[in-house]
């Protein structure tokens, strides 16, 4: 059995009971705690830093003082939250999801967390979306292909920037639907996940919304850090990753169940509510099945629950009649664009996507 770590000072806030703390910059949401509510709490939500965050508390102590810093556009400038805050306000309920989430299951052990389904959340993000920032600077200079982000972690001195930077870039086509956010599921936005101001892209995987934002840019070409032209890659399993490989943007249709999915419970025979999460990626979950024979049969389930957009998950019920002895429990989602969810999951190096509904299937006692 592996040691339990306690949480990190900077999460030390957060809901020890829910949570799995691989290390002090991974920390992940156990299955069985996510609720049923579709929103998940913010002390139940999964944490991923790639680098050592920010020390400084005080930092978001003064959310409305912090500044970024925007380029590429007409008018250069630079912002505080309090002069972010003038130009709009969007509230986006979303899936926050790592990468990674899922690479667990990846039977070559890519190296990185060994996250299960906890490494995503469902949650509410509100600031200003990043068109009304545009608008507010002149638009992009012309020929732009990419927004890029860039994290406000310090640089240790002596380190080529490029090996430790956190910047991002994705697609404009983001743009739609990005804002810079201030607030979280309610409250300021803790350090934690960001605060005071992160970038925030419905749709994409985690690693695209940089947290502590202190420069947007509208750039040419890709970022040059490390975490942009090698990492995030869509890089086979063995192979070197090349910039040349697509990048780890845009999520794909997903779900599994949380009720029951506890393998050291026995659940009692007969009735039972099978319940879980299913989001669609890009486009809104529109329909999900489940199976309790492993996945020969399928059966449609019911979405329960506000239906908050297409970026936000949907929770799901299917009522089972369960008679004595094991079994496997599968659920299968598919989006609006038409996409259902594949059995198996796309091989890659790191393990990223994993979006198997084989892989997140449970077994489970009935007695
Ligand atoms: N940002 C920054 N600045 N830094 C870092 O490190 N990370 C990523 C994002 N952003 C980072 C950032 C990742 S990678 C993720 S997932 C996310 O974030 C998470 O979030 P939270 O809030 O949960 O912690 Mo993977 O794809």
């Amino acid at each position: 059995a592996k040691a339990v770590k306690s949480l990190p000072d900077y999460a030390s806030w957060k809901d020890a009971d829910s949570l799995i703390v691989h290390s002090a910059n991974t920390i992940e949401t156990k299955r069985t705690a996510f609720g049923s509510s579709v929103i998940t709490p913010t002390d139940r939500l999964f944490v991923r830093n790639n680098v050592t965050p920010p020390k400084d508390p005080s930092m978001v102590k003064e959310p409305d003082s912090w500044t970024v810093e925007v380029s590429g556009v007409a008018k250069p400038r630079s912002f505080t939250v309090a002069e972010l805050k003038e130009l709009g306000l969007a509230a986006v309920p979303m899936v926050l999801q790592c990468s990674g989430n899922g690479r667990g299951w990846f039977p070559h052990k890519p190296s990185g967390t060994q996250w299960t389904v906890g490494a995503a959340g469902c949650v509410i993000f509100t600031g200003v979306p990043v068109k009304a920032l545009l608008e507010a600077v002149g638009g992009m200079t012309d020929g732009m292909v990419y927004m890029t982000s860039t994290g406000g972690e310090e640089i240790p001195a002596g380190l080529d920037p490029n090996t430790v930077k956190i910047e991002r870039s994705v697609p404009i086509s983001a743009i739609e639907d990005a804002i810079l956010a201030w607030e979280l599921n309610g409250e300021p936005l803790p350090l934690a996940h960001g605060g005071p101001l992160r970038m925030i892209v419905p749709g994409y995987t985690g690693v695209n919304s940089i947290k502590y934002i202190k420069h947007l840019a509208f750039t040419k070409e890709q970022s040059m850090a490390k975490i942009q032209q090698t990492s995030y890659r869509w890089t086979p399993v063995g192979g070197k990753p090349k910039p040349s490989e697509d990048s780890i943007w845009e999520m794909p249709v997903k779900s599994w169940i949380n009720y029951p999915s506890d393998p050291d419970q026995t659940v009692k025979a007969g009735k039972v509510q099978i319940s879980g999460v299913a989001m669609g990626g890009m486009t809104a979950a529109k329909t999900i099945e489940v199976s309790v024979n492993g996945g020969k049969d399928w059966q449609k389930a019911e979405f329960v629950g506000p239906d908050l957009g297409k970026y936000a998950w949907r929770e799901f019920v299917f009522a089972a009649d369960l008679a004595a002895g094991t079994h496997e429990l599968a659920c299968r989602a598919t989006n609006e664009a038409g996409d259902t969810q594949p059995e198996k999951r796309l091989e890659n190096n790191r393990g990223y996507i994993n979006n198997s509904w084989r892989d997140h299937m449970v077994a489970i006692k009935v007695a």
